[in-house]
């Protein structure tokens, strides 16, 4: 499974993944059994921990599906760690600089290319590989997302999406909208993030490489879906359980 994602993106055709949030590693693997190309653990704002994300991966990939692991602010470490665990990809928020991207890289592909360190003891066990053969493939087949989610990021956004080693970028919609209305408020679907985000698909076609995005609600999915984002992560375990609330209560109501 851990090699799903590369095999799915070579399609090259949208992918969606599930976004989920909550801890039970149930939750990913109910998302799984759905008809999306991945699951998206959120280590971030989720509240997700190693723990959780290393139950949740053999869940996934009973259903012959990847997961990829969004980590917390900074945690490189946690990204290489993910990836021992069989995650497929990585999104790392708030890579600002070209040294952030670096850093991303080195933690989580292997040399030549980077620093990561060896001991994917779950990701062996997972796929069934036997050590060389993960090693060969791991570094073109884990898909590994700087995300884009500030000024100064998109202003650099061609120089982030040059550093070797790194797949591509993930763009943030809600705090790009938060740094481009300089502070004024939260609205991911605002005009000028969707003007930096047909800008940043432009700049990555041209680098050659891949880009994600998070759509907060099923109609920014289907857009990012007909612009041809690469994947697209959409919603989240607690809207679709919120939406089903609703449906449920909205067809009781009278
Ligand atoms: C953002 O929109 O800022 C995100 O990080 C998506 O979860
Ligand atoms: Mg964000």
């Amino acid at each position: 499974a851990t090699f799903r994602l590369a095999e799915r993106l070579a399609e090259n055709r949208p992918l969606v993944s599930a976004w989920c949030g909550m801890p039970t590693p149930e939750t990913a693997g109910l998302l799984a059994a759905e008809a999306f190309d991945a699951v998206t653990l959120d280590m971030q704002h989720g509240a997700i921990d190693f723990r959780e994300v290393l139950q949740a991966i053999p869940l996934v990939a009973a259903h012959g599906k990847p997961t990829v692991v969004r980590v917390p602010v900074g945690a490189f470490a946690t990204a290489s760690r993910v990836l021992d665990a069989g995650a497929a990809g990585i999104i790392a928020p708030m890579i600002n600089s070209v040294a952030d991207a670096r850093a991303l890289v080195a933690y989580t592909k292997f040399p030549p290319v980077g620093e990561r360190s060896w001991g994917p003891a779950g990701a062996l066990a997972l796929n069934g590989l036997q050590p060389p053969q993960y090693f060969q493939r791991a570094n073109d087949a884990v898909m590994v997302l700087a995300m884009v989610e500030t000024r100064a990021a998109l202003d650099i956004v061609d120089e982030i999406l040059a550093v070797d080693g790194l797949d591509g970028i993930f763009i943030g919609p809600a705090d790009l909208s938060i740094t481009l209305s300089g502070g004024a408020g939260v609205n991911p679907a605002a005009p000028e993030v969707d003007e930096a985000l047909d800008h940043a698909l432009a700049r990555t076609r041209a680098a050659g490489k891949r880009i994600g995005v998070y759509a907060h609600i099923p109609e920014r999915a289907a857009l990012f879906k007909s612009k041809g984002f690469d994947f697209v992560a959409a919603s989240s375990d607690a809207n679709f359980m919120r939406a089903g609330a609703r449906a449920l209560l909205g067809g009781l109501a009278g």
